[in-house]
């Protein structure tokens, strides 16, 4: 079985042998970096999906030293290996002293994303750090999806608080509340919708959803992690932006990375939301799921 950085690594395979092989077709073209190779290292840049603004940083950070002794693609990728590193740290934050529990973590994202997927893993991880975890079924909306929680559950160990489909999701997430603190578990994970009827405003829902939670702890949900499905590149960042306006989110979960992802988005995203990447989920089974580190992933999205 891969190990959870080698399905990274696969997963960032494609962009990295766009990265690298198109730095070392420029630099083998035009040794000296001159404007002109300067410039093709810009677009070799933005078909990673880096974005505009980390790309001319980039290539800022190549003007601004001494270009003479940049002739190897080795070179050109550490200086921009600690550019990124440094872009994607800048957004971490130490961690939140822990509440009193139960934690309340909220879940949300676009249908699809992979939300209940990474609910799954996640409580997995937990369960298996001896902590006692309860998941809440408040996507009430989309057929099946109460089952597929309540199949997750079961495989991480975990307890489940639903109800049924078509009924109010901030009830559920109200009665999971108090069922987490009546039953003393350490964590709550919400699962919510990531599409309602078209009369029905997603993100008025998963307002309402918070602040029904805040009745019962006022400085609950604790963490609200947006879940982005790294393929959809550029769509999924206009998406994250209206998710991150509606609910306070705290950090990102980035899944599918181990499929054909172009890996820059990460940057796109970090930048565009000032967010934290929390974790990566990189397949469909329950323990890939990796802790989000800066330097493993420009490491893998370079070699
Ligand atoms: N390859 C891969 N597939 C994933 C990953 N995470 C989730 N999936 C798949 O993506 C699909 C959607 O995942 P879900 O977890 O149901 O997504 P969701 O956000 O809960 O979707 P809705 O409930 O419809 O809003 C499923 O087929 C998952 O198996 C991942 O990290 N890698
Ligand atoms: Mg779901």
């Amino acid at each position: 079985m891969l190990s959870v950085l080698s399905k990274l690594q696969k997963g960032l395979a494609k962009t990295r042998s766009d990265l690298v092989g198109g730095i070392a077709r420029t630099l083998t073209r035009s040794p000296k970096i001159d404007e002109a190779a300067l410039e093709e290292l810009e677009e070799v840049l933005l078909s990673s999906d880096v974005g505009f603004e980390t790309a001319e940083e980039l290539i800022e950070q190549l003007r601004s030293k001494d270009r003479s002794g940049l002739t190897t693609t080795d070179s050109v990728v550490e200086i921009f290996k600690a550019h990124l590193i440094e872009l994607l740290d800048s957004t971490v934050q130490p961690p939140r002293p822990l509440p009193v529990p139960p934690q309340v973590i909220s879940i949300i994202g676009v249908n699809g994303s992979g939300k209940t997927t990474i609910i799954g893993k996640l409580a997995y991880r937990l369960t298996r750090e001896k902590k006692k975890v309860l998941l809440a079924a408040a996507d009430t909306f989309r057929a099946g999806a109460i089952d597929q929680l309540a199949v997750w559950a079961k495989r991480a160990e975990a307890d489940l608080v639903s109800s049924i489909t078509g009924s109010d999701p901030a009830a559920v997430a109200f009665d999971a509340v108090r069922a987490a603190k009546n039953r003393q578990h350490d964590i709550l994970i919400i699962d919510t919708a990531g599409r309602l009827h078209t009369k029905t405003n997603l993100m008025e829902e998963l307002k309402k959803i918070h602040r029904v939670i805040q009745r019962e702890i006022a400085d609950a949900p604790h963490e609200v992690y947006l879940v982005i499905d790294a393929t959809t590149g550029q769509n999924g960042l206009t998406q994250a932006r209206q998710f991150a306006e509606a609910a306070q989110v705290t950090g990102i979960i980035l899944t599918k990375l181990d499929g054909t992802a172009k890996g820059g988005i990460v940057l796109a995203i970090t930048r565009e939301l000032g967010l934290p990447i929390r974790y990566v989920g990189v397949g469909e089974t329950i323990d890939d799921l990796e802790l989000f580190d800066a330097s493993q992933f420009v490491e893998a999205l370079f070699r």
